[in-house]
């Protein structure tokens, strides 16, 4: 399988975790995000949405990290929840991500990291902080006694709201104001497999 990413991508990254975790064979290919990769017509082909991540599986093309990560659970039986009512609860968990945690954690940390510095607005950075902030109080609370989000084992959903949340760059965002989410992505940095996006996926700025 080829996955279309880039290291820099927490969305991406939820897809090549996935992959990594459930044990399957792929290879990431790099996409040049930041030199408008996604905005030419070839990458348009593949995905009309224009954006990463992308998985090939043979005729198969796959976008939407939710889908992709739906598409190995399925496909290899894991990370999925042990019944109907925890696959509802786990995609449950991952529209949140998408929509409160990743969607906003995402467009926040490019504002404060890769948009030239007279782009930058604060009056907006501070509006996504404030938001970002109201959805992981709720993921908090959440994880206070219990080890996964969705399941009395590791997920899907887990990997889809940890998308961000191991990054280096500066974006509101300090584990340790968050004992059970701190707690619980140290869970996860020890599942046999687990690797950080940068050691997953080719960086755009390696330096960085
Ligand atoms: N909801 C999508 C979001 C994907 C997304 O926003 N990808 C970004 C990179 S992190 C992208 O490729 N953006 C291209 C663009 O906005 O032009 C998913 O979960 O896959």
């Amino acid at each position: 399988m080829k996955l279309y990413c880039f290291g820099e991508s927490g969305n991406a990254y939820k897809a090549a975790l996935t992959l990594e975790l459930a044990g399957e064979d792929w290879t990431p290919e790099f996409v040049d995000f930041f030199r408008g990769a996604t905005r030419s017509p070839e990458f348009r082909a593949i995905n009309v949405m224009g954006e990463v991540p992308v998985l090939v599986d043979g005729d198969a093309v796959l976008t939407q990290s939710g889908v992709i990560q739906d598409y190995i659970s399925s496909k290899t039986g894991k990370l999925g929840g042990k019944s109907a009512a925890e696959r509802r609860e786990v995609l449950r968990w991952m529209f949140f991500d998408n929509h409160k945690v990743s969607g906003v954690a995402g467009t926040l940390r490019f504002n404060m990291n890769f948009l030239p510095e007279d782009k930058r607005n604060t009056d907006v950075n501070g509006f996504l902080s404030m938001r970002l902030h109201s959805a992981l109080k709720v993921l908090n609370a959440h994880l206070e006694g219990r080890d996964w989000v969705a399941s009395d084992d590791v997920t899907i959903a887990d990997l889809a709201l940890c998308g961000y949340l191991f990054y280096p760059e500066p974006f509101t965002f300090d584990r340790v104001q968050y004992p059970a989410i701190d707690a619980w992505l140290g869970r996860i940095e020890t599942l046999p497999g687990w690797k950080h996006p940068y050691d997953l996926m080719t960086r755009a700025f390696p330096g960085a």
